[in-house]
């Protein structure tokens, strides 16, 4: 972990290990306030925890906290009382919530007199997904190396002290599971040695009411046991599982379970030995059950030969529906392709209904700009939950964008992303608006309220909150419209997912694994044709829905080419044609991206020195990329519709040709940085 310096922000995220001047003596502005030189937690449980926290923290008047039985798991309210506080749960969890709650209130300078609040999760179980390896890198991780693998000594001081970080960030948030390792699982993850690790995390994870669990390798009966088989009927095999579980629970009484990826992009599953998801989830529920473990089984599948990859997850698992245990949740990506800048919902969602299912989103932005470009996701999250009720679903994942750089994600907006799955897990009826505003007002320390239009601007902070905002809100779109607007799909460089290659097609590389396979440009036009007359992807969807998308003239413009091999000359609710339409979109993204950084640039008065310089740099970057996807983009696909770029629309700075000799050197654990830069 890199200790020269610290930001900001998660509630208490980044402690003060040597603030620097520029940040100022004021470490405050965070969710929550972290002690300069606080030791690493020696409290044991997590009420205890809620205490230490208000004793350091809080600034108000007496604090009571009560236990009370018969109220919601992990719910509290929150009461004042004459001069007093009253937090009443019927769990530490839950009191430990209600602290945070209270601390939360103190950050954004609201009333904290007077109060008679009441929460409980709509989600019982909010976990964050680390895709981090034993070797310390961290896949499509773009913040640094692993918090938690690689060189890091669990049993050292600053190992501890990161550790408790992590925790009171997630716990600010109401996180409460965590999975410690990548889907790609190394079999090693169940070696008695990581598993002595596991345990020492899971032991600093406890005060903050958060349970630990492990990605298992499908094949790890082989490959640590020495089996022949990892066949989930064979006695050995359920033997060696029900073993290594109990070993697990014998260390870690409060183990949460298993998350699995099987038979995708070349893990094992139950297949390999002609057995199907259900098989293989059961087996491993069913020795995870005496301990209330759990397994989360992932629907993450895709073919090589499937002319259509958006159908196969409901083509492998809506036969299966009802055939899980009540201990398997199935956990699908929102969409069914795989964390584009905007999807269809998967259809999964709407079609299992005897199965519990959870969603996946990917808070690292492994297709949305890496830790370089601001955008903020959770008008994508709500966006499927305009489409997939929440309440039709047991819980919520978010793949992780934590690594130990210096402010935990990359992007000082990156944290937003954090803050705002942890917020929408606890209750997915928050709007990304007043999630934004919390995250600004703590973070920045700027009133949400307020916007930049006044002129000319007060010497500190206190104002300017709401351009923040407004620009945090309008940005996922913005990245829509410059990478891949009007439905258009996974059109990236092959090997890194950052920039454009849409024409990306060597020899020998599967199909489904190059853009060409998703745009199918030609020259009638650009899009996947999932029409009843195409893939019939829209039949996975329900029969009102299956009706919109199927007709080009009703089918929402954001996802036209998602569901449509839509003709160049097609007249869209503009007026434009199709290809018109495309450039303005590419366009508008470019123009959003400067007006991101003439907003940014205006602040300089307001956010403090370094955080000011850090996030202009990656804005700048943002802007050169935005430049760059248009032009490729527009370029390559005008080989194919030989219309004309728009007069009104600005053109391109770049040549085709040298944009298809340009090549980041970058693997898919690293953040590019800005010396790439075309
Ligand atoms: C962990 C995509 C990513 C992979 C990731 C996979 C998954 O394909 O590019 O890095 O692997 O999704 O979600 O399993």
């Amino acid at each position: 972990m890199k200790k020269n310096i610290i930001v900001t922000a998660l509630i208490m995220l980044m402690a003060a290990w040597n603030v620097t001047a520029a940040w100022g003596e004021d470490g405050s502005r965070l969710w929550l306030r972290l002690d300069a030189n606080s030791t690493p937690a020696t409290v044991s449980g997590v009420k205890c925890m809620a205490m230490t926290e208000l004793q350091t923290y809080w600034q108000g008047g007496p604090i009571v906290l009560k236990r009370q039985k018969g109220m919601a798991q992990d719910g509290y309210t929150i009461k004042s009382q004459g001069e007093a506080t009253v937090i009443t749960a019927s769990g530490d969890a839950g009191l430990l919530y209600g602290a945070y709650h209270l601390l939360r209130l103190q950050e954004m300078g609201l009333p904290c007199q007077m109060l008679d609040i009441k929460e409980k999760p709509f989600y019982d179980l909010r976990i964050l997904n680390h895709w981090d390896n034993p070797n310390g890198t961290v896949e499509r991780g773009f913040a640094g190396k692993s918090i938690f693998w690689g060189d890091k000594d669990v049993n050292s001081e600053d190992f501890a002290a990161s550790m408790k970080m992590y925790g009171r960030a997630n716990a600010s948030l109401g996180i409460n599971g965590t999975v410690l390792n990548n889907v790609n699982a190394k079999p090693e993850a169940l070696s008695t040695e990581s598993l002595q690790k596991t345990k020492a995390i899971a032991d600093l994870l406890r005060p903050y009411g958060i349970h630990v669990y492990l990605s298992i390798n499908f094949a790890s009966p082989i490959k640590v046991g020495g089996l022949k088989t990892a066949d989930p009927l064979d006695k050995e095999v359920v033997r060696w599982w029900k073993d290594k579980v109990n070993e697990i629970y014998r260390m870690i009484p409060d183990f949460g379970g298993f998350l699995v990826k099987a038979n995708s992009e070349g893990e094992p599953g139950p297949q390999d030995f002609g057995r199907t998801h259900a098989d293989g989830a059961n087996m491993l529920a069913d020795v995870l059950k005496p301990h209330k473990g759990i397994v989360m089984w992932r629907a993450f599948v895709y073919a090589p030969q499937s002319p259509d990859r958006a159908n196969q997850a409901y083509l492998e698992f809506m036969p299966l529906d009802g055939q899980f245990r009540d201990n398997v949740i199935i956990q699908i990506k929102n969409g069914p392709v795989d964390f584009q800048p905007r999807e269809a919902y998967s259809p999964l969602f709407t079609a299992m209904q005897k199965t519990p299912m959870m969603v996946e989103f990917q808070i690292t932005q492994e297709y949305l700009g890496a830790a370089n470009h601001l955008v903020y996701l959770a008008p994508m999250w709500q966006e499927f939950f305009s489409f997939v009720k929440p309440a039709s679903l047991k819980a919520m994942a978010g793949v992780a964008n934590i690594g130990d750089d210096a402010n935990w994600c990359g992007h000082h907006f990156a944290q937003a992303n954090w803050y705002a799955f942890g917020r929408l897990a606890w209750n997915p009826a928050l709007t990304s608006k007043v999630i934004a505003e919390e995250w600004v007002a703590q973070t920045l320390g700027l009133n949400p309220d307020t916007s930049l239009v006044t002129t000319p601007l007060p010497p500190a902070g206190g104002i300017g909150g709401g351009a923040v905002v407004s620009m945090m809100l309008d940005s996922r779109e913005a990245c829509v419209s410059y990478m891949m607007p009007l439905g258009i799909h996974h059109i990236f460089a092959g090997t890194h997912h950052y920039g454009p290659e849409p024409w990306y097609s060597p020899k020998g590389v599967r199909a489904d694994w190059t853009p060409p396979y998703y745009h199918k440009a030609d020259s009638i036009g650009l899009g996947f044709d999932r029409t009843l007359n195409g893939s019939a992807n829209v039949k996975q969807y329900p029969d009102e829905l299956c009706r919109v998308y199927n007709d080009i003239n009703t089918c929402p413009e954001n996802l036209l080419a998602w569901f449509h091999h839509v003709p160049w000359d097609h007249r869209m609710k503009s007026g434009r044609t199709f290809w018109d339409e495309l450039c303005h979109k590419y366009d508008d993204g470019v123009r959003q991206t400067r007006r991101f950084l003439a907003v940014w640039d205006a602040m300089q008065p307001c956010v403090d020195a370094q955080r000011f310089e850090e996030v202009q740099r990656k804005l700048r970057i943002q802007v050169r990329d935005a430049e760059w996807w248009r032009d490729a983009c527009l370029l390559y696909f005008q080989t194919f519709s030989h219309r004309p770029i728009p007069q009104d629309v600005e053109h391109p700075v770049h040549n085709l040709d040298e944009m298809m000799k340009f090549h980041i050197p970058i693997t898919m654990y690293e953040n590019p940085e800005s010396g790439y830069t075309k």
